[in-house]
């Protein structure tokens, strides 16, 4: 049983050669305001009388709209309701730390005065207004970082942008719509509106490395502190990013952040009422911090600039919420452990632990694998009482365990948040462990890839999933901790895109504690959580494994026949199995 000393753990820093760390104000924000706004608002997801499915910014796209034709909606864009102070005071009061606004999305349109296209809410709108420039006063004044998103890639206008096939058929010469348009406009962002936080780029699918390190250095020489998101591509992202709306399966290693939206859609869709509620946004920020993510949580407004009420109503709860537990979330680190727990997640501050707790805190409470002694525990909110607790060792592994007696502890909705203060900085058991659940979850950012072949072909992605499992010679292996002797059910958890088929039907095997288990991933059941509503967590049952001593395992799973249809393949998935987890639960 090896331990973990935290401070060895690589808590990520992109420290450039200057030694200043440009990611430090990013990191310390862990929430920030996402703003898709522009000439789609209008059509608000219906074109010519119909609902246009998918998210709204895109009609132009899934209509084939003509440039011609789309372009006229810029006749009729006079939002009198914009209100760029309110939208800066609105993420102040939801505790964000920094904004990012759609400058050029898809559709080519810039949303400020550009002279490199006159296509822009300047020139050619009778509003003749730069949304920009009022933004960036107003973040001036409120300490809110402005940041930019920027579409470097696709763009329907120009007619060497990418994906806009209906209007501009022919071959694509990127480097002439890079020195007529992007390289012009990203100029002029990143000189005429002060002090940028960083350029988000999008949707990597067409242009080349050599390509999108020139956008790069361009950003670097403007604004040497300008962060560049990791939708830049080719892996020249000052931090990275899974697909949206996406929660990791644990904590993972390097800077993450995920960027989602408060209904289905990106730019504002009349339609569209199904709205997270706050609750579903706490815990989510509270999920995204313990894993050492951001959230970039996004509004669209109305083609008059009006900002959705539930979306207000939503962000101002979050803001009640961080008034109260902020200190857990911003500026903190991800938990010590790689794994969540059933009953919450953990967040870090130098020498305090945070349990965020997502139901009513049990009297007893026990956490396994914690090594660091603990000094004191209170509730962030309410009184400061101090709860009692022992911290033991389980003999027959030698596990440490914290056990808390909650009596008395207040819930605050949706997560009632608890400081553990240690003597030290935390230390915690490195293999996974059997719950005080009975549950042993094997997460995919802790197993092991290996093959029975020269090289693995299989990875694990950066965002805990796996990926390229195209043959039957890769495997993945954990090493875990049984407390309790004992029968388990296992289950292989697959996930998948919501929008995008599951990728099932394969034959794999189970090698654990001298058994075999041979099952094929079938839909067996649905299992709940936050994960669920976008990434659906598959579970497979594969029969049960039975552990005749408590002590140290290892688990091996590997596959004996591959199912890959390329019906399964899509622009962000490579078609083959998404393991997100194995679970094993008592019998
Ligand atoms: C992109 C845009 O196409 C969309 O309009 C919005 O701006 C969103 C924030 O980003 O959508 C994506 C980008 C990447 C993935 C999925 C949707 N992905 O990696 O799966």
């Amino acid at each position: 049983m090896r331990a973990v000393d935290i401070s060895a753990v690589k808590i990520p820093s992109r420290r450039p050669a200057s030694g200043r760390d440009d990611l430090s104000w990013w990191r310390e924000a862990r929430l920030g305001l996402f703003i898709h706004w522009g000439l789609y608002a209008i059509p608000a997801g219906v074109w010519h009388g119909k609902r246009v499915p998918y998210t709204g910014e895109w009609v132009m796209w899934r209509e084939k709209i003509p440039f011609a034709t789309y372009s006229r909606l810029a006749r009729r864009f006079h939002p009198r309701h914009w209100d760029a102070a309110g939208i800066v005071r609105l993420a102040k009061e939801a505790g964000m730390g920094y904004l990012v606004i759609t400058a050029k999305h898809h559709d080519g349109f810039a949303m400020y005065r550009s002279d490199a296209s006159p296509y822009n809410v300047v020139d050619a709108t009778p509003w003749h207004h730069d949304p920009l420039a009022d933004l960036a006063r107003e973040c001036r004044r409120g300490g809110i970082r402005l940041c930019f998103y920027y579409s470097q890639d696709l763009d329907w206008q120009h007619p060497d942008g990418a994906w806009n096939d209906w209007d501009y058929p022919g071959k694509k010469d990127p480097d002439r719509y890079l020195r007529e348009k992007v390289f012009p406009q990203l100029t002029e962002l990143l000189t005429r509106y002060g002090p940028i936080g960083m350029i988000w780029f999008d949707t990597p699918l067409t242009l080349s490395r050599p390509r999108s390190a020139a956008i790069r250095r361009l950003v670097k020489r403007l604004q040497p502190r300008c962060l560049v998101s990791g939708r830049i591509g080719h892996g020249l992202g000052d931090y990275s990013l899974p697909r949206d709306n996406f929660l990791p399966p644990g904590r993972l290693e390097g800077d993450w952040e995920t960027c989602a939206t408060l209904n289905h859609t990106w730019g504002f869709k009349r339609h569209d009422h199904e709205w997270k509620s706050a609750a579903n946004l706490i815990t989510t920020l509270v999920d995204l911090t313990s894993k050492g993510c951001n959230y970039l949580l996004n509004i669209g407004p109305d083609a008059d600039g009006r900002v959705p009420a539930p979306s207000v109503a939503r962000l101002r709860a979050m803001g009640a919420w961080l008034r109260v537990n902020g200190i857990a979330i911003r500026g903190a680190a991800p938990s010590p452990f790689r794994n969540d727990f059933p009953w919450g997640r953990i967040t870090t501050r130098g020498r305090t632990l945070y349990f965020h707790f997502f139901g009513q805190p049990p009297r007893w409470f026990r956490l396994h694998g914690l090594l660091s002694r603990v000094r004191r525990i209170t509730a962030l909110a309410g009184s400061r009482k101090a709860f009692p607790f022992r911290q033991m060792v389980e003999p027959a592994t030698g596990t440490p365990i914290l056990a808390i007696n909650f009596t008395g502890a207040r819930r605050t909705k949706p997560v009632t948040v608890i400081a553990v203060e240690l003597a030290g900085l935390s230390r915690v058991e490195t293999l996974a462990l059997q719950q005080p659940d009975e549950t042993i979850t094997l997460i995919g950012p802790m197993a092991r890839v290996g093959t029975t072949a020269k090289q693995p072909a299989m990875r694990m992605g950066g965002n805990g999933l796996s990926e390229n499992w195209r043959n039957t010679a890769d495997f993945l292996e954990w090493r875990f901790t049984v407390l309790h002797p004992g029968t388990y059910e296992v289950a292989v958890v697959t996930t998948h895109q919501h929008l995008e088929p599951w990728s099932g039907g394969h034959t794999l095997r189970v090698e654990c504690a001298g058994s075999t288990l041979r099952g094929v991933t079938r839909r067996d059941a649905l299992l709940p959580g936050l994960r669920s509503a976008y990434y659906p967590q598959i579970a497979s049952r594969f029969g049960s494994l039975t552990f005749t001593r408590a002590g140290d395992f290892q688990l091996r799973l590997q596959a004996d026949k591959l199912k890959l249809l390329k019906k399964n393949k899509t622009l962000f998935s490579d078609g083959g199995i998404q393991l997100s987890e194995i679970r094993l639960t008592r019998a």
